[in-house]
């Protein structure tokens, strides 16, 4: 066995017993789809990733790629690409293709389904494996030559990168740099450094495509005067789709990292050695719009990466719990000679696990409830129309899935996944401490969270008025209020319902602040010390109401008949991982107002000599 556990019955829990996926398969752009194709789909990726796709996961990480400076190229591990190899000739990566790109078009929520599988037993599979994704972008926005390009990619297997970091450009995108030159035939030639490129270089595809930002000469400062050019490091005839002459981009660099070694993080030279010839995407100076057309699908990726490993560290630690013996019983622990038992017995241990369970399940569903928006949104353009209200969701909830998904995922690792095992688990012998070290980077890339943060209060709530926060809030607050559970989880549904009135009571002075910075701009630092812990708070208040959606189906299907013995613990669980989650997390909102309330700028007038 593997080192990872997915945890399939969770994810068709949430498919076709909380979300109701079943609903949308066999009509619209899921004609050909139905329930027992997509549970054959999920149980035979599944079954790649805790076999083949996770076999290289600990020799990838002690035996990283290696960078030759001379040539600029990159020589994988074998087992890696033993693994890649695998993922890609299974073609499941065709799932999210449309059908005009030979793809099935499958639910986006069934797509993240997949997806948590691959990214939680071999990440950079995944991230590597995202080239036809890449190309369906292209093929989406790109002009008659560049949709070309994009059908040869995916035919041909091209990997692809995202590439939009320099040295002095990180979170502040808009600095960047690299300058894009027009030619006389149309063409731009790419200037510039660009740093911690993910997959720039590889030896597991014939040709990589990078979508670049770069500026074109005169165009204006900021975010808003980058384009987006499709810079590809071989040229290609379009015609035959053969390779043609190596174009001047090259990997310059690799990182050495602290986790997730084998995914190549590279410095991307432009122009140095001759021409980084590339086409203007879709012809048309609109690089930051088309980029985060990119970014929000990253986004998701990074919060399901993260909730993946979390999910897989909770499982290992259970198993590891459930057979380590060690001390009496704490009711028989003056008695010397009482039987040792195992660390599940113990009450900080099941504190620990049902935390992690809470978490886990709890987030994979806030993954799950988002790509049912994002099915909204595709069943919409499937019919010629859009849904503007799931997709503004969708915009809300993203901040929250990569944010909090990652924030949560991490320090639960280290702080309770790990914990559990005790000293052993600091061993490489077990994989948490990789998960630990391969998860950091989640809360880093994509924004970091103080990024995320920012966009949920300013991007996704101030600017909207609040509008779709409301219609989000009111849906939580109609369960809260309603017969859901009956009595079983009544305490439970207030406790929702007192977190949701918490929360808003971190917002309300948010807005405040940011009507008086109007006249007082240093208003908005009090905003600034309070964003990180908004988002937090309002994913720790919808997973708690995700999780007691889970609960009331749950004791519906216990008060049934005929339940295997297997599905009534899995419904125990999930009844205990609410109630749980809702006495011990949601109390702590509460706090999180308080010290909204009292913020005050001592923080920002503090010398910076005096930290
Ligand atoms: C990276 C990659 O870190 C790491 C992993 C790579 C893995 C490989 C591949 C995985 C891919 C997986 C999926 C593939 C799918 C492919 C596609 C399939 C279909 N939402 O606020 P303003 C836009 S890469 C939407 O003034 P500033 C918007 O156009 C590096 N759009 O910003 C806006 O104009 P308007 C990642 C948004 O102050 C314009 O930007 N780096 C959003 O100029 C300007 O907005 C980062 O993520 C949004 N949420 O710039 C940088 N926000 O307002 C983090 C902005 O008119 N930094 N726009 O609509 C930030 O996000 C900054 O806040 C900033 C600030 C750069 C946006
Ligand atoms: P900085 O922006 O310098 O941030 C440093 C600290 O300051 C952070 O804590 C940050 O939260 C905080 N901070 C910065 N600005 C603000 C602000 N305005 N308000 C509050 N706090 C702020 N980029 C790509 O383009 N393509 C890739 O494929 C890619 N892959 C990557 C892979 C790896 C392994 C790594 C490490 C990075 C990758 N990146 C990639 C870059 C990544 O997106 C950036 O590292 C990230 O956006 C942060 O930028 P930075 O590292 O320059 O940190």
């Amino acid at each position: 066995m593997g080192h990872y556990k997915s945890n399939l019955r969770d994810l068709e829990f949430n498919l076709f017993e909380v979300f109701d996926r079943q609903d949308l398969l066999g009509s619209g752009p899921y004609a050909d789809l139905d329930e027992e194709t997509v549970r054959s789909v999920l149980d035979e990726v599944n079954r790649l990733a805790e076999g083949p796709l996770a076999e290289s996961f600990t020799d990838a990480d002690r035996n990283p790629p290696k960078f030759d400076p001379a040539t600029s190229t990159v020589t994988m591990p074998e087992s890696f690409k033993k693994s890649y190899k695998t993922w890609m000739d299974a073609e499941w990566w065709r799932l999210e293709l449309p059908e005009a790109l030979g793809g099935t078009n499958a639910p986006r929520s069934v797509c993240w389904s997949v997806a948590e599988m691959v990214l939680g037993s071999n990440p950079a599979v995944h991230m590597f494996g995202c080239g036809p994704s890449f190309a369906k972008l292209l093929w989406q926005i790109g002009t008659d030559e560049q949709k070309r390009f994009a059908e040869l990619a995916i035919e041909r297997g091209w990997g692809a990168t995202m590439v939009l970091t320099e040295p002095d450009a990180g979170s502040d995108v808009g600095a960047g740099r690299a300058k894009a030159i027009q030619q006389p035939d149309g063409t731009w030639h790419i200037e510039g450094v660009k740093r911690f490129i993910t997959s720039a270089e590889h030896d597991m595809a014939e040709n990589i495509f990078h979508l670049v930002l770069a500026r074109p000469e005169g165009a204006g400062p900021g975010t808003k005067g980058l384009s987006m050019f499709l810079v590809p490091k071989y040229h290609v005839d379009l015609e035959t789709g053969e390779l043609g002459e190596r174009n001047g981009a090259y990997v310059t660099n690799v990182e050495k990292k602290m986790g997730l070694k084998v995914s190549t993080t590279c410095e991307l030279t432009f122009g140095e050695k001759h021409p980084a010839v590339g086409t203007l995407v879709g012809d048309v100076h609109e690089g930051i719009k088309q980029m985060f057309l990119v970014i929000e699908n990253a986004r998701m990726m990074v919060g399901t990466k993260a909730i993946a490993t979390l999910s897989t560290g909770y499982l290992n630690a259970l198993e590891y719990a459930k057979e380590r013996v060690q001390g009496a019983d704490l009711t028989q622990m003056t008695d010397k000679t009482a039987p040792r038992v195992t660390i599940t017995h113990h009450p900080d241990v099941r504190r620990s696990l049902l935390t992690q369970k809470a978490y886990a399940e709890g987030m994979r569903a806030l993954v799950l409830l988002t790509a049912t928006y994002q099915d909204a949104v595709q069943v919409a353009e499937h019919a010629g129309e859009r849904n503007e209200p799931a997709e503004k969701i969708n915009d809300l909830l993203l901040p929250i899935v990569k944010g909090f998904g990652s924030e949560r995922a991490y320090a639960l690792l280290g702080a309770e996944s790990l914990q559990t095992l005790g000293g052993s688990g600091f061993l490489q012998e077990y994989p948490i401490e990789q998960y630990i070290r391969d998860s950091k980077i989640d809360t880093l890339y994509e924004g970091t969270t103080a990024i995320q943060g920012q966009d949920f209060f300013f991007r996704k709530i101030l600017r909207d008025q609040g509008a779709t926060l409301k219609v989000l809030a009111d849906e939580i607050k109609a369960f809260a209020e309603s017969e859901a559970g009956n009595g079983r989880l009544k305490n439970e549904r207030a406790a929702l319902l007192k977190a949701l009135d918490d929360l808003q009571g971190i917002l309300n002075p948010m807005i405040g602040w940011a009507i008086s910075s109007m006249e007082n701009p240093k208003e908005l630092y009090k905003i600034g010390l309070s964003t990180s812990r908004l988002l937090l708070a309002a994913g720790d208040v919808v997973i708690a109401w995700l999780l007691l959606r889970q609960a009331e189906v749950a004791l519906t299907k216990l008060g049934g008949e005929g339940l295997s013995d297997a599905d009534k613990s899995f419904y125990t669980g999930k009844v205990a991982a609410a109630q749980f989650f809702t006495q011990t997390v949601l109390p702590r909102i509460a706090a999180d107002r308080a010290t909204t309330e009292a913020t005050n700028l001592d923080i920002m007038e503090l010398p910076e000599e005096a930290f």
